[in-house]
């Protein structure tokens, strides 16, 4: 296995804290329940363990209540991990504690020092591009930054518009391969996937867009068989995980965790 995008070793993972039921939401569907969400966030670890990957699960972190959702406190590529600016107040010192953890696996964690901001979760890194989905999270500047750092190691970073009312652009799509994204209708209409094969989401199902292929496996929320079935059809293996409870705060399979392969050292 060496498609970078979609090929790991590690991944970085933090628990749920209790404070997890005052996380960020656009709109109020319910509490998290804490002793669900662990649950659900110990057969997320094991669906990643599965695949031969070492994952490391951080202590639960009160003080940031969101902080479950790792993937964008950082960006990690083979070549080092970019410590991101994340948009929401409440969240932007989870970089300054994510960015130690990660020195642990690179020489390099370079940090977007603003005044732009950006989340891991509009960052869609595929084999042959970097696309960015600009957002109430991320903005052009905070794009530009990011575009600085890797162009120095040779990627070319495409700014796209995450669609009005989603809050991040990989909330609406998944790489699946390096050729192929899974995708909602109303992101992959704006034309931004023309260059890949598209598996859409089906109507009513456009909560598991947000999927991660990890390895061998595509891991996918649980709760959405026309979507599963369909990516099985394209010759996937899925491994399905509950997500009710990141659900009522906007999360998915790709938030919870920070996926990479640390360079030999
Ligand atoms: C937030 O609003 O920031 C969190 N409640 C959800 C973050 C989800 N993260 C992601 O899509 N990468």
């Amino acid at each position: 296995m060496n498609n970078f995008s979609y090929t790991f070793t590690h991944a970085v993972t933090r628990k749920p804290c209790a404070a997890v039921t005052q996380g960020l939401r656009a709109t109020d569907t319910g509490t998290p329940n804490h002793e669900r969400f662990l649950e659900h966030h110990t057969d997320y670890i094991a669906a990643l363990e599965s695949t031969g990957a070492q994952v490391t699960v951080l202590d639960p972190l009160d003080e940031f209540p969101d902080s479950v959702f790792v993937e964008d406190a950082a960006l990690c590529l083979p070549e080092g991990a970019i410590s991101m600016r994340p948009g929401a107040p409440s969240r932007l010192g989870e970089s300054a504690v994510m960015a130690p953890v990660l020195a642990g696996f690179y020489d390099k964690v370079v940090p977007i020092q603003g005044p732009g901001f950006i989340d891991g979760g509009d960052i869609l890194v595929t084999d042959r591009e970097i696309l960015v989905g600009a957002s109430s999270r991320t903005n052009s500047a905070g794009v530009e930054e990011l575009r600085e750092i890797v162009g120095q190691w040779g990627y070319t970073v495409r700014e796209l518009q995450t669609p009005e009312g989603v809050l991040h652009f990989k909330t609406d799509c998944s790489l699946l391969d390096e050729n192929t994204i899974l995708s909602t209708k109303r992101l992959a209409a704006s034309g931004c996937f023309d260059s890949y094969t598209v598996i859409h989401v089906a109507d009513g199902e456009e909560p598991c867009a947000n999927s991660i292929r990890f390895n061998d496996l595509v891991v996918m929320p649980d709760g959405f068989p026309k979507t599963e079935m369909a990516v099985q059809k394209a010759g996937y293996t899925v491994r399905k995980v509950g997500n009710s409870e990141a659900a009522k705060l906007d999360g998915g399979m790709s938030c919870l965790s920070l996926r990479f392969s640390p360079p030999t050292r």
